[in-house]
């Protein structure tokens, strides 16, 4: 469901997107064709909150203001679409409801199929001409395989975390 958004939720997704740049551009671990961060936890926040629209919205222009303040490299649109992917499926998934073990790696793995091992090969590919090889895969696979239950867990115990319920009512 799209909601109405006022001025107390656009301050909180001001922060929430706030904290999506800085984890991402800042503390964040990033060579040119790998990255690795923890924007994942404010992103899966706005999903709880504001349900998938907004929250494609919300990480689609921390990405951009983000390239904004930050740039370590040209600006590319793919990434701005894994953004918004990202953000609408925290979105599909959290949206006002409790998280769970399974809802959690679930969609980590599917985070991890789309985004990390196919997505953005197909970015950095398009954008450096990185040849898709071994060397290529065998960072990405390491990546991945690492994340997968760092992330499921950290979205568990966050998500548990949020009083979503307590904070839906009062923006209702
Ligand atoms: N263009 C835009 N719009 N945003 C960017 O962040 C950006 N970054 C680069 C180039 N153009 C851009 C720099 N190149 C990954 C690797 C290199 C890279 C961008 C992304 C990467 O490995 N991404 C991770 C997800 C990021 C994370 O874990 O926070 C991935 O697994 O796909």
């Amino acid at each position: 469901m799209k909601q109405k958004m006022d001025a107390h939720k656009i301050a909180l997704m001001g922060l929430l997107i706030a904290m999506t740049i800085v984890l991402s551009r800042i503390l964040g671990f990033e060579t040119t064709f790998l990255k690795i961060s923890f924007q994942f936890v404010p992103e899966m926040v706005m999903g709880m909150l504001f349900g998938p629209f907004w929250s494609g919205i919300g990480a689609g222009l921390a990405d951009v203001i983000g390239m904004g303040f930050f740039a370590k490299a040209p600006y590319f649109p793919g990434f701005t679409l894994n953004a918004v992917i990202g953000g609408a499926l925290y979105g599909w998934f959290f949206y006002r409801k409790e998280v769970k073990w399974q809802s959690a790696f679930l969609v980590t793995l599917i985070n991890t199929l789309l985004i990390t091992l196919l997505l953005t090969p197909l970015w950095l590919h398009m954008m450096y001409q990185v040849p898709l090889n071994w060397a290529f895969w065998s960072t990405r696979l390491l990546k991945a395989v690492i994340m997968l239950p760092v992330q499921t867990a950290l979205l568990y115990y966050v998500g548990r975390a949020v009083p979503y319920k307590r904070l839906a009512k009062r923006f209702a």
